[in-house]
């Protein structure tokens, strides 16, 4: 069975706003979490300088966004002189927290921060040290007595573990890239991973080693006590560059999703487009249902 994300008529959802310093560029790559009735988007922006903050948006329907003037999170540490990138956000226990990349002279290095209300920030700084590694994601429970973690060592998609969200330990590689296939150059989690009876959704982005290389997006269902057995993954891509904004851009060929949100009987796939705008992709939970049971 080949299943395929549709898109959203009213796509793209945000663009860059020329007169915002901050985001007159590119705006893409974006966390979003439902709460309370509320779409909330933080999403990766860049302007002039080319250093990456995040923006904050609002939606009732998930589909018009109100965003605010001014960057609610922007680089702090000189782990972030170049920018903070590609948020993934998952609440645990009533409070929300980000994983980002810092991004620096120094490299890549997977950092995180908390909040309430997506405004005040606290932050807990590089989680990961001594290592260029992005692609994080945490999982929203723990899993047999330890907090989960995504991320991505070149070219593969990891796991880690924690019992207070700051150390971490045990790396473990669960998937890599595929000869012959849509993701044969490198991969990475997309959303923090939807708990399912069948196991753990997760959506991920698979690169193609194309003269320029193509980002599209897969599932993988993951084994719900022991997260590091895959036990499906998509042999076709869900999701693939198609629309002239998708192919062309500051980055051509890329659909890039950090967000996956179960809204009325749909997943709704936020993703950066060309790393230029951000968009919207469904697909209902009854065909996911189906893919998942197709042995
Ligand atoms: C990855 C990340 C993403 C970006 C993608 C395509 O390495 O940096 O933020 O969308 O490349 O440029």
């Amino acid at each position: 069975m080949h299943m395929k994300l549709q898109r959203c008529i009213l796509n793209p959802l945000l663009s860059p706003v020329p007169q915002h310093h901050w985001e007159s560029k590119y705006v893409f790559n974006c966390a979003v979490v439902k709460k309370n009735g509320l779409f909330h988007m933080l999403y990766r922006a860049q302007g002039e300088d080319m250093v990456s903050r995040i923006g904050y948006a609002v939606s009732t329907d998930g589909i018009r966004f109100n965003r605010l003037e001014k960057p609610v999170f922007t680089p702090k540490s000189p782990w972030e002189l170049y920018g903070v990138e590609d948020p993934r956000i998952t609440e645990i226990d009533g409070k929300f927290y980000m994983m980002y990349t810092a991004y620096s002279p120094m490299g890549v290095r997977i950092s995180m921060a908390s909040t309430t209300d997506f405004i005040r920030w606290e932050r807990h700084g590089v989680i990961i040290p001594d290592i260029d590694n992005k692609d994080a994601a945490l999982f929203p429970e723990k899993i047999n007595g330890r907090y989960v973690m995504f991320h991505r060592i070149e070219p593969d998609m990891y796991l880690a573990f924690s019992d207070d969200l700051i150390h971490w330990d045990n790396f473990v590689s669960i998937a890599g890239p595929r000869e012959g296939y849509w993701d044969n150059l490198k991969i990475g989690v997309g959303a923090p991973p939807i708990k399912l009876d069948e196991g753990w959704l997760v959506l991920y982005h698979g690169v193609e080693n194309t003269p320029r290389p193509t980002y599209r997006l897969g599932f993988m269902l993951l084994d719900l006590n022991d997260p590091s057995k895959v036990l499906k993954r998509s042999e076709e891509p869900i999701f693939e560059p198609e629309e002239e904004w998708e192919i062309f851009g500051g980055v051509p060929n890329v659909v890039f999703s950090d967000a996956m949100v179960e809204h009325e009987g749909n997943y709704y796939i936020y993703y950066g487009a060309a790393d230029n705008h951000i968009a919207l992709a469904t697909i209902s939970k009854e065909e996911v249902e189906k893919w998942l049971k197709e042995r």
